[in-house]
Protein backbone atom coordinates (compact mmCIF):
# COMPACT_ATOMS: atom_id res chain seq x y z
CA UNK A 1 0.00 0.00 0.00
CA UNK A 2 0.97 3.70 -0.24
CA UNK A 3 -0.24 2.93 3.08
CA UNK A 4 -0.59 5.34 6.02
CA UNK A 5 -0.65 8.39 3.94
CA UNK A 6 -4.25 7.46 2.31
CA UNK A 7 -5.96 8.17 5.77
CA UNK A 8 -8.07 10.29 6.05
CA UNK A 9 -7.78 11.07 2.22
CA UNK A 10 -10.62 13.98 2.19
CA UNK A 11 -9.55 17.45 1.04
CA UNK A 12 -6.08 16.43 0.15
CA UNK A 13 -4.99 17.64 -3.52
CA UNK A 14 -3.24 16.11 -6.34
CA UNK A 15 0.23 17.02 -6.69
CA UNK A 16 1.77 14.62 -8.37
CA UNK A 17 5.08 14.96 -8.45
CA UNK A 18 5.73 16.38 -4.71
CA UNK A 19 4.63 12.98 -2.26
CA UNK A 20 7.11 13.54 0.49
CA UNK A 21 5.55 10.35 2.68
CA UNK A 22 7.73 7.38 3.73
CA UNK A 23 6.28 5.01 1.50
CA UNK A 24 5.95 1.33 2.70
CA UNK A 25 6.55 -1.98 -0.08
CA UNK A 26 3.30 -3.56 -1.13
CA UNK A 27 2.97 -7.39 -0.52
CA UNK A 28 -0.20 -7.18 -3.07
CA UNK A 29 0.04 -10.24 -5.58
CA UNK A 30 -2.81 -12.57 -6.38
CA UNK A 31 -5.99 -12.75 -8.05
CA UNK A 32 -8.28 -15.23 -9.40
CA UNK A 33 -12.12 -15.82 -10.20
CA UNK A 34 -12.66 -18.18 -6.88
CA UNK A 35 -15.48 -16.89 -4.16
CA UNK A 36 -13.20 -15.07 -2.11
CA UNK A 37 -15.98 -14.49 1.10
CA UNK A 38 -18.31 -15.80 3.11
CA UNK A 39 -21.33 -15.93 1.60
CA UNK A 40 -23.38 -13.01 0.93
CA UNK A 41 -25.44 -12.84 3.91
CA UNK A 42 -22.37 -12.19 6.36
CA UNK A 43 -21.12 -8.58 7.84
CA UNK A 44 -23.88 -6.75 6.38
CA UNK A 45 -26.88 -8.06 7.86
CA UNK A 46 -29.68 -9.52 5.14
CA UNK A 47 -27.63 -7.29 2.47
CA UNK A 48 -27.01 -8.85 -0.77
CA UNK A 49 -22.54 -8.17 -0.49
CA UNK A 50 -22.11 -10.22 -3.59
CA UNK A 51 -19.87 -7.92 -5.43
CA UNK A 52 -18.61 -9.01 -9.12
CA UNK A 53 -15.42 -7.07 -10.24
CA UNK A 54 -15.16 -6.61 -13.97
CA UNK A 55 -11.91 -5.56 -15.15
CA UNK A 56 -11.34 -4.14 -18.73
CA UNK A 57 -9.70 -7.37 -19.71
CA UNK A 58 -8.20 -10.74 -17.80
CA UNK A 59 -4.38 -11.75 -17.54
CA UNK A 60 -3.33 -7.64 -17.36
CA UNK A 61 -1.24 -7.57 -14.18
CA UNK A 62 -2.65 -3.97 -13.12
CA UNK A 63 -6.07 -5.67 -12.85
CA UNK A 64 -4.88 -8.51 -11.20
CA UNK A 65 -3.20 -6.14 -8.06
CA UNK A 66 -6.64 -4.02 -8.39
CA UNK A 67 -8.93 -7.14 -8.08
CA UNK A 68 -7.05 -8.40 -5.04
CA UNK A 69 -7.48 -5.12 -3.20
CA UNK A 70 -10.85 -5.70 -4.03
CA UNK A 71 -11.28 -9.31 -2.53
CA UNK A 72 -9.56 -7.90 0.26
CA UNK A 73 -11.91 -5.45 1.43
CA UNK A 74 -14.75 -7.97 0.54
CA UNK A 75 -13.49 -10.50 2.84
CA UNK A 76 -13.06 -8.20 5.54
CA UNK A 77 -16.64 -6.94 5.65
CA UNK A 78 -18.09 -10.45 4.87
CA UNK A 79 -19.05 -10.42 0.90
CA UNK A 80 -18.21 -12.84 -1.75
CA UNK A 81 -16.24 -11.64 -3.99
CA UNK A 82 -16.06 -12.54 -8.11
CA UNK A 83 -13.60 -11.76 -11.38
CA UNK A 84 -15.07 -11.91 -14.39
CA UNK A 85 -14.30 -10.42 -17.76
CA UNK A 86 -13.21 -10.32 -21.78
CA UNK A 87 -9.26 -11.63 -22.77
CA UNK A 88 -9.34 -8.48 -25.20
CA UNK A 89 -9.94 -5.24 -23.80
CA UNK A 90 -12.75 -3.88 -26.40
CA UNK A 91 -15.74 -1.89 -25.96
CA UNK A 92 -18.20 -4.70 -26.25
CA UNK A 93 -16.87 -7.55 -24.88
CA UNK A 94 -18.23 -6.96 -21.51
CA UNK A 95 -21.89 -6.51 -22.21
CA UNK A 96 -22.27 -10.13 -21.70
CA UNK A 97 -20.24 -10.36 -18.38
CA UNK A 98 -22.74 -7.61 -16.99
CA UNK A 99 -25.84 -9.32 -18.37
CA UNK A 100 -25.09 -13.00 -16.83
CA UNK A 101 -23.76 -10.48 -13.18
CA UNK A 102 -27.72 -9.46 -13.44
CA UNK A 103 -29.04 -12.05 -13.96
CA UNK A 104 -27.38 -13.91 -11.15
CA UNK A 105 -28.30 -10.96 -9.00
CA UNK A 106 -25.50 -10.10 -7.56
CA UNK A 107 -25.51 -6.59 -5.49
CA UNK A 108 -22.78 -4.85 -6.87
CA UNK A 109 -20.84 -4.70 -10.06
CA UNK A 110 -17.24 -3.20 -9.82
CA UNK A 111 -16.26 -2.68 -13.64
CA UNK A 112 -13.74 -0.98 -15.33
CA UNK A 113 -15.20 0.38 -18.50
CA UNK A 114 -13.72 -0.13 -22.05
CA UNK A 115 -15.78 2.40 -23.69
CA UNK A 116 -18.23 5.13 -21.89
CA UNK A 117 -21.40 4.52 -23.70
CA UNK A 118 -21.26 0.99 -25.59
CA UNK A 119 -21.78 -0.72 -21.90
CA UNK A 120 -24.57 1.44 -20.93
CA UNK A 121 -27.86 0.15 -21.81
CA UNK A 122 -26.78 -3.53 -19.88
CA UNK A 123 -25.97 -1.45 -16.90
CA UNK A 124 -29.26 0.26 -17.12
CA UNK A 125 -30.26 -2.69 -16.90
CA UNK A 126 -28.60 -4.21 -14.26
CA UNK A 127 -29.53 -0.60 -12.14
CA UNK A 128 -33.43 -1.37 -12.65
CA UNK A 129 -32.62 -5.44 -11.20
CA UNK A 130 -31.35 -3.95 -8.45
CA UNK A 131 -27.75 -4.03 -9.03
CA UNK A 132 -25.34 -1.20 -7.69
CA UNK A 133 -23.07 0.01 -10.44
CA UNK A 134 -19.78 0.85 -9.50
CA UNK A 135 -17.08 2.17 -11.50
CA UNK A 136 -13.32 2.53 -11.00
CA UNK A 137 -10.13 2.88 -12.86
CA UNK A 138 -11.93 4.38 -16.29
CA UNK A 139 -15.59 5.43 -16.02
CA UNK A 140 -18.51 5.12 -18.32
CA UNK A 141 -20.75 8.15 -18.86
CA UNK A 142 -22.11 9.66 -15.71
CA UNK A 143 -25.12 8.37 -15.85
CA UNK A 144 -24.85 5.04 -16.17
CA UNK A 145 -23.43 4.02 -13.09
CA UNK A 146 -23.73 5.10 -9.21
CA UNK A 147 -20.19 5.91 -8.57
CA UNK A 148 -16.80 6.25 -9.69
CA UNK A 149 -13.62 5.70 -8.02
CA UNK A 150 -11.08 7.91 -9.37
CA UNK A 151 -7.27 7.00 -9.34
CA UNK A 152 -5.98 10.36 -9.15
CA UNK A 153 -7.44 13.24 -11.01
CA UNK A 154 -7.44 13.32 -14.89
CA UNK A 155 -4.86 16.46 -14.47
CA UNK A 156 -3.08 15.14 -12.26
CA UNK A 157 -2.34 12.20 -13.99
CA UNK A 158 -1.97 14.12 -17.49
CA UNK A 159 0.33 17.26 -15.92
CA UNK A 160 2.64 14.05 -13.98
CA UNK A 161 3.27 12.28 -17.21
CA UNK A 162 3.78 15.65 -19.43
CA UNK A 163 6.37 16.58 -16.65
CA UNK A 164 7.85 13.39 -16.76
CA UNK A 165 9.00 13.60 -20.52
CA UNK A 166 9.70 17.15 -20.60
CA UNK A 167 12.39 16.33 -18.10
CA UNK A 168 13.24 13.64 -20.30
CA UNK A 169 13.99 15.28 -23.43
CA UNK A 170 14.70 18.48 -22.47
CA UNK A 171 11.63 19.78 -23.33
CA UNK A 172 11.73 19.96 -27.28
CA UNK A 173 11.24 17.78 -30.13
CA UNK A 174 9.00 14.86 -31.28
CA UNK A 175 7.03 12.65 -28.73
CA UNK A 176 4.18 9.63 -29.41
CA UNK A 177 1.54 8.21 -27.29
CA UNK A 178 1.02 4.58 -27.08
CA UNK A 179 -2.23 4.41 -25.79
CA UNK A 180 -4.65 1.82 -24.30
CA UNK A 181 -7.66 1.00 -26.71
CA UNK A 182 -9.10 3.82 -28.93
CA UNK A 183 -12.21 4.07 -26.75
CA UNK A 184 -10.87 3.68 -23.24
CA UNK A 185 -12.47 6.76 -21.52
CA UNK A 186 -9.47 7.31 -18.74
CA UNK A 187 -6.39 7.02 -21.31
CA UNK A 188 -8.84 9.52 -23.83
CA UNK A 189 -9.59 12.00 -20.83
CA UNK A 190 -5.92 11.95 -19.92
CA UNK A 191 -5.00 12.14 -23.79
CA UNK A 192 -7.24 15.53 -24.11
CA UNK A 193 -5.36 16.93 -20.66
CA UNK A 194 -1.88 15.81 -22.35
CA UNK A 195 -2.31 17.83 -25.71
CA UNK A 196 -3.34 20.43 -23.71
CA UNK A 197 -1.21 21.12 -21.19
CA UNK A 198 1.33 21.02 -24.17
CA UNK A 199 -0.27 23.70 -26.30
CA UNK A 200 -0.15 25.67 -22.88
CA UNK A 201 3.27 25.22 -21.51
CA UNK A 202 5.33 23.13 -23.54
CA UNK A 203 5.77 24.65 -27.07
CA UNK A 204 8.49 23.20 -28.30
CA UNK A 205 7.14 20.01 -27.70
CA UNK A 206 5.48 18.12 -30.80
CA UNK A 207 2.85 15.57 -30.07
CA UNK A 208 3.05 13.46 -33.77
CA UNK A 209 1.07 10.61 -33.60
CA UNK A 210 -1.38 8.86 -30.66
CA UNK A 211 -1.15 5.25 -32.03
CA UNK A 212 -3.68 2.31 -29.90
CA UNK A 213 -2.02 -0.88 -28.46
CA UNK A 214 -5.41 -2.08 -27.56
CA UNK A 215 -3.48 -2.88 -23.79
CA UNK A 216 -2.72 -5.92 -25.49
CA UNK A 217 1.23 -6.76 -25.27
CA UNK A 218 1.89 -7.86 -28.86
CA UNK A 219 -0.07 -5.25 -30.12
CA UNK A 220 1.57 -2.35 -28.00
CA UNK A 221 5.28 -3.84 -28.86
CA UNK A 222 4.06 -3.96 -32.68
CA UNK A 223 3.30 -0.51 -32.54
CA UNK A 224 6.40 0.72 -30.63
CA UNK A 225 8.22 -0.87 -33.64
CA UNK A 226 6.57 0.81 -36.22
CA UNK A 227 6.62 4.38 -34.23
CA UNK A 228 10.13 4.38 -33.59
CA UNK A 229 10.59 3.91 -37.70
CA UNK A 230 8.30 6.30 -39.17
CA UNK A 231 9.71 8.83 -36.93
CA UNK A 232 13.46 8.39 -36.71
CA UNK A 233 13.44 11.58 -34.99
CA UNK A 234 10.93 10.67 -32.26
CA UNK A 235 12.78 11.64 -28.61
CA UNK A 236 10.05 10.14 -26.40
CA UNK A 237 7.31 7.87 -25.99
CA UNK A 238 4.39 8.15 -23.08
CA UNK A 239 2.45 5.27 -22.43
CA UNK A 240 -0.61 5.48 -20.41
CA UNK A 241 -1.16 2.28 -19.77
CA UNK A 242 0.86 -0.13 -18.06
CA UNK A 243 0.20 -2.52 -20.81
CA UNK A 244 1.58 -0.26 -23.47
CA UNK A 245 4.45 0.89 -20.94
CA UNK A 246 6.00 -2.33 -20.18
CA UNK A 247 5.58 -3.61 -23.72
CA UNK A 248 7.02 -0.58 -25.30
CA UNK A 249 10.25 -1.00 -22.75
CA UNK A 250 10.52 -4.51 -23.63
CA UNK A 251 11.14 -3.18 -27.42
CA UNK A 252 13.18 -0.22 -26.58
CA UNK A 253 15.70 -2.12 -24.31
CA UNK A 254 16.93 -4.67 -27.15
CA UNK A 255 17.02 -1.87 -29.70
CA UNK A 256 18.90 0.94 -31.12
CA UNK A 257 16.98 3.27 -29.36
CA UNK A 258 17.63 2.22 -25.71
CA UNK A 259 18.87 5.16 -23.64
CA UNK A 260 17.92 7.22 -26.81
CA UNK A 261 14.48 7.43 -27.39
CA UNK A 262 12.91 8.46 -23.64
CA UNK A 263 10.24 6.72 -22.75
CA UNK A 264 7.45 7.18 -19.53
CA UNK A 265 3.62 6.87 -19.04
CA UNK A 266 2.11 4.37 -16.22
CA UNK A 267 3.72 1.39 -15.13
CA UNK A 268 3.39 -1.36 -12.61
CA UNK A 269 7.09 -1.48 -10.92
CA UNK A 270 6.89 -4.75 -10.90
CA UNK A 271 6.15 -4.66 -15.08
CA UNK A 272 9.13 -2.12 -15.10
CA UNK A 273 11.68 -2.90 -12.31
CA UNK A 274 14.19 -4.33 -15.39
CA UNK A 275 14.08 -1.33 -17.48
CA UNK A 276 14.71 1.10 -14.64
CA UNK A 277 17.53 -0.99 -13.76
CA UNK A 278 18.86 -1.33 -17.06
CA UNK A 279 18.85 2.58 -17.77
CA UNK A 280 16.12 1.71 -20.65
CA UNK A 281 13.38 3.92 -18.85
CA UNK A 282 14.51 7.00 -16.23
CA UNK A 283 11.08 7.31 -14.57
CA UNK A 284 7.30 6.75 -14.74
CA UNK A 285 4.01 7.04 -12.68
CA UNK A 286 0.70 5.08 -11.37
CA UNK A 287 -1.56 5.25 -8.42
CA UNK A 288 -1.32 1.94 -5.75
CA UNK A 289 -3.94 -0.42 -7.75
CA UNK A 290 -4.66 -2.15 -4.63
CA UNK A 291 -5.81 0.28 -2.66
CA UNK A 292 -8.17 1.31 -6.18
CA UNK A 293 -10.13 -1.78 -5.98
CA UNK A 294 -10.03 -1.72 -2.16
CA UNK A 295 -11.65 1.54 -2.32
CA UNK A 296 -14.23 0.36 -4.65
CA UNK A 297 -15.24 -2.19 -3.14
CA UNK A 298 -16.25 -0.59 0.40
CA UNK A 299 -18.09 1.89 -1.99
CA UNK A 300 -19.89 -0.79 -3.33
CA UNK A 301 -20.95 -2.42 0.00
CA UNK A 302 -21.90 1.38 1.02
CA UNK A 303 -24.03 1.56 -1.52
CA UNK A 304 -25.28 -1.96 -1.29
CA UNK A 305 -26.27 -1.57 2.66
CA UNK A 306 -28.24 1.93 2.01
CA UNK A 307 -25.39 3.88 3.62
CA UNK A 308 -24.68 5.71 0.82
CA UNK A 309 -26.44 6.70 -2.44
CA UNK A 310 -24.15 8.87 -4.24
CA UNK A 311 -25.10 11.77 -3.20
CA UNK A 312 -22.24 14.39 -3.02
CA UNK A 313 -21.25 14.89 0.19
CA UNK A 314 -22.49 11.37 1.41
CA UNK A 315 -19.28 9.64 3.24
CA UNK A 316 -18.47 6.19 3.94
CA UNK A 317 -15.58 4.52 5.90
CA UNK A 318 -13.27 2.49 3.21
CA UNK A 319 -11.57 -0.04 6.27
CA UNK A 320 -7.99 0.74 6.51
CA UNK A 321 -7.78 3.67 4.02
CA UNK A 322 -9.89 5.96 6.61
CA UNK A 323 -13.20 7.55 5.37
CA UNK A 324 -13.73 9.06 1.88
CA UNK A 325 -16.06 11.38 0.88
CA UNK A 326 -18.66 11.29 -2.49
CA UNK A 327 -17.36 14.19 -4.38
CA UNK A 328 -19.51 16.40 -7.62
CA UNK A 329 -20.37 14.11 -10.51
CA UNK A 330 -21.08 10.87 -8.12
CA UNK A 331 -16.83 10.99 -8.00
CA UNK A 332 -14.32 9.72 -5.28
CA UNK A 333 -11.19 10.12 -5.58
CA UNK A 334 -8.76 7.75 -4.40
CA UNK A 335 -5.52 10.18 -4.02
CA UNK A 336 -2.67 11.70 -6.48
CA UNK A 337 -0.38 9.44 -8.87
CA UNK A 338 3.32 8.83 -7.63
CA UNK A 339 6.59 9.02 -9.23
CA UNK A 340 8.76 5.62 -9.10
CA UNK A 341 12.37 5.85 -10.56
CA UNK A 342 15.60 3.86 -9.65
CA UNK A 343 15.49 5.29 -5.95
CA UNK A 344 12.72 4.15 -4.84
CA UNK A 345 11.65 1.29 -7.20
CA UNK A 346 12.41 -1.17 -4.82
CA UNK A 347 10.45 -0.10 -2.04
CA UNK A 348 7.25 -1.60 -4.10
CA UNK A 349 6.20 -4.91 -5.02
CA UNK A 350 2.88 -4.83 -6.79
C1 LIG B 1 -3.84 -0.36 -17.96
C2 LIG B 1 -5.32 -0.13 -18.14
C3 LIG B 1 -5.90 0.66 -16.99
C4 LIG B 1 -5.07 1.90 -16.70
C5 LIG B 1 -3.65 1.51 -16.43
C6 LIG B 1 -2.77 2.72 -16.18
O1 LIG B 1 -3.62 -1.36 -17.01
O2 LIG B 1 -5.53 0.54 -19.34
O3 LIG B 1 -7.21 1.04 -17.33
O4 LIG B 1 -5.58 2.62 -15.62
O5 LIG B 1 -3.15 0.82 -17.58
Amino acid sequence: MFGHSRKGRLGVTATALALGVALVASGCSGTGSDDGGSGAEGGGGDANLAITFLPKNLGNPYFDTSNAGGEEAIEEFGGTYEEVGPTEASPTAQVSYVQTAAQQGVGALVISANDPEALCDSLDEARSAGVKVVTFDSDTNPECRDLFINQATAEGIAKAQIELISEQIGDAGQIAVLSASANATNQNAWIELMEEELAANHPDIELVEVVYGDDDDQTSFDKTAALLQTYPELKGIISPTTVGIAAAARYLSTSEYKGKVALTGLGTPNQMREYVEDGTVTSFALWNPADLGYLAAYAAQALITGEITGEEGDSFEAGKLGSYEVGEGAVVLLGDPFVFNAENIGEFDF
